[in-house]
Order: C-alpha cells, then structure tokens, then sequence
C-alpha cells in the first residue's frame, strides 16, 4: 500500500513534496523509503541540466526557460545547486530574486541543494530532489549547476540533455572550460552575445568540437545570423546519426535566444527519442546513480564502523597526518572485514 506521503506527492502537492525533501535533508530512513515508493512513477520529466561558469547567466537563461515552458503550459521544476561558499552568499540570494517573477505560479516548483555532508552527498541530494519533482508530475526539471567541481559535471550528467553557458570577453575563455565540462556538453549557449567577442568565443567552441570529433578545426568566418544556432547538429556517420552540440547564442538579460535555445534542447530530446543514443544514456545514467548511491551507502556504513573500532573520523585523519597511523593499513583491513563480515543489518 503507498504511504500517504507518497500518494500526496505524485498528486503534485507541493507541501508534501518540501516536506519529503527535508526529510531527505535530514536523512531520516522513512524518506529513503518515500522515495524507493515514488521510483516506478519517475523517469517521465525532461530533465535539464544548465552548467557553466560562475556568473555566466545560468539563473538568468534558467529563470527565461521557465517563464518560455510555462507559456507552452508545462510545469516546471528548478533544481539549483549552490555550490559552497568561495561565491558571494548573494548569488543564494540573487537567484531568489530573480526567480521572484515565478514564486507565486503554482506550476512551478524551486529548490536549492547546498553542498552537505562530509562524504559528498551533492549529486545523490540533486538526484533526489530531481526524482520528487519528477514523481510530483513536472513536464521540465531544470537543475542550475556551476560547472566548477566533478560533483557538478556529475549533477550535470543527471540530465537528457546538458547545456554549457559561456560567455565571450574572458579572453581566452573557451580554453578555460573544462574537458570534463565538454565532454558532457549536449548543447552551448554563448550568453551575453550582446558582449563584444562573442563571434569569436562561437569561433572557438566550434574549434573544440571539431578537434573533439576528430577532425580539422572548423574555419566558419561568414556572417551568420546573430542567433541563430550554429552549423547541422546532425551528422549521418553510417548507420546512426551523430549528434553534433549546437552553439546558441543568447542575451538572457533581454531574453534573447530563448526560443532557439528550447528549440535546440527540443532537437536533442528527439534525437535521443529516436536513435539508440537515448536508451544508451538512460542506462549510463541508472548507472551512475545507482553507483553514487552504493558508493556512499558503502563509505557511511564503512566510517561508522572504522569509528566505533577507532575512534572519530577527525582524529583518525589526524592521527594519519601526524604520521601516527596508516592510512593504508586502516583503509585495506577495514575494507577486508567488511567483506568477510558484513556486520549486522541496520
Ligand atoms: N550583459 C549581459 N548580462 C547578463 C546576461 N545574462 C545575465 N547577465 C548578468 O550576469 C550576471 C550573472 O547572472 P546570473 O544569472 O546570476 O549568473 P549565474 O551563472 O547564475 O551565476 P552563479 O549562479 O553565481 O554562478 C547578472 O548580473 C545578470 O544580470 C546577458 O545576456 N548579457
Ligand atoms: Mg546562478
């Protein structure tokens, strides 16, 4: 029989849904159990990831998506990862503000995950925060990533389709992104196009991915449409077509280049739709969920047990750099007990 809670959060009630998120927060056993009943009835929203660097304009291009999906009346789900600290506590803030505009519609639900926890719990708290706002019905689930860390790629690759935000006047900025982030790009947008040396940063992206693919670095200097997406994202390579990421220009503050970038996420979702790309990536993304969340049963099941046997985890690391313990010792005896003697059921 399903529980209450769970029954209340596939109805779309958002009071349940925030309650069920605290609860996950703060770890209580009940919520991992909402969530094991909500699992058969996600996999239904369009989960979008928007990385980039810090500042780029990713809340902004975010709050412009969801104001244009809301037009198109899907509701629509925001996931925003905060990254800690070294960003001014105003960009929490600023977002708030910005995403003021949509506070009050009903179709539209906003999150924010810190980074917590001392075992890394940034990607497993996103991908719950996305897997109840997908139970709760969401058409769309945008998460807003700084692509800075590999818990963030990693967030990133929680979703269909990953956009990269860059923006041009960084001087050598295309350079500066990383190749994880790259790798990961489904799409570019290159916002705050109404900057000088936007040419330029499209100039390079294209570069990149023609190097990516292999091949000789795209040379396109004809004038083109200021924003219009970049080049055929298509390219037939025997039996399946190749996706090739699209490069979109955008002025999210004028909310420019909003409608082609929807349009080219769109392509992307129906190009995974209709090729075996799409089901590949399902599996890869199961897999990697699934292994972010055995790792981290696995390693707070192991800590617990090394600190009822040795002590705090904080003087152990001590101990180990005061040259006082083996971290080598400690780790493979602790892993081989572990093995033999799984230790009682929780
Ligand atoms: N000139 C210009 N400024 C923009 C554009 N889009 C956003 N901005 C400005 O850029 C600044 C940062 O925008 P945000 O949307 O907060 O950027 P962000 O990537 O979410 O920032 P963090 O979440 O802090 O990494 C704000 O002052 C925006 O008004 C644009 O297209 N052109
Ligand atoms: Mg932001």
């Amino acid at each position: 029989m399903e529980s209450p809670l769970a029954a209340r959060v596939r109805s779309g009630d958002v009071r349940a849904a925030a309650r069920l998120m605290r609860d996950l927060d703060d770890r209580l056993p009940s919520a991992d159990g909402v969530l094991r009943e909500l699992f058969p009835h996600t996999g239904r929203a369009q989960v979008v990831g928007i990385t980039g660097a810090p500042g780029a304009g990713k809340s902004t291009l975010v709050d412009r998506l969801v104001a244009h999906h809301r037009r198109a009346g899907r509701s629509v789900g925001v996931v925003a990862v905060d990254p800690t600290s070294t960003f001014s506590g105003g960009a929490i803030l600023g977002d708030r503000i910005r995403m003021q505009g949509h506070a009050l519609d009903p179709g539209v639900f906003i999150r924010s995950v810190a980074t917590r926890g001392h075992l890394g719990g940034l990607s497993r708290s996103a991908a719950d925060l996305v897997a109840v706002m997908d139970a709760m019905g969401k058409d769309v689930v945008l998460v807003e990533t700084v692509g800075v860390g590999q818990d963030e790629i990693e967030v990133a690759s929680l979703a269909h389709t990953v956009v990269v935000v860059t923006v041009p006047g960084l001087g050598d900025d295309v350079q500066v992104i990383k190749a994880g982030v790259l790798e990961i790009a489904d799409v570019f947008a290159v916002n705050k196009a109404d900057r000088e040396g936007a040419d330029r940063t499209v100039r390079e992206l294209q570069g990149m991915l023609g190097l990516r693919q292999g091949q000789r670095p795209a040379d396109h200097d004809h004038a083109h449409h200021p924003l219009r997406p970049e080049g055929p994202e298509v390219r037939a390579t025997g039996a399946e077509a190749e996706w090739e990421p699209p490069i979109v220009r955008t002025v999210a503050l004028r909310d420019e280049g909003t409608a082609e970038l929807a349009e080219a996420i769109e392509r992307h979702r129906s190009h995974l739709a209709s090729t075996e790309q799409g089901r590949a990536r399902a599996a890869q993304r199961a897999r990697a969920a699934f292994l972010s969340r055995l790792r981290e049963q696995l390693l707070e099941g192991a800590v617990a047990r090394l600190e009822e046997e040795e002590g705090r985890l904080d003087e152990i690391a001590a101990r180990i750099a005061a040259r006082q313990a083996d971290p080598y010792r400690l780790a493979d005896e602790l892993a081989r007990r572990l093995r033999r003697d799984p230790g009682e059921e929780r």
